[in-house]
């Protein structure tokens, strides 16, 4: 069953950043889908908690320079 988290992701300021954002949760086993927003800062990840979880998507996006928060 696939679940959605929404993340807030603090210290984009570029379209680059949110490709980088991007590329990264989608190396990540269990993904369906990753959408990131720059202008907001949100990123939104449809996953398969069976393979992966919220804190891996965060630890993916902390380890590429960003500040990850699990809003919702
Ligand atoms: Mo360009 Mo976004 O270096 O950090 S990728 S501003």
């Amino acid at each position: 069953e696939e679940k959605v988290a929404v993340f807030s992701v603090s210290g984009m300021t570029c379209a680059a950043c949110a490709g980088s954002v991007e590329k990264a949760v989608k190396r990540l086993p269990g993904i369906h889908d990753a959408a990131v927003d720059v202008l907001w800062g949100r990123a939104q990840v449809v996953f398969y908690p069976a393979f992966v979880s919220e804190n891996k998507i965060t630890e993916a996006i902390e380890d590429v320079g960003f500040e990850a928060k699990l809003i919702d």
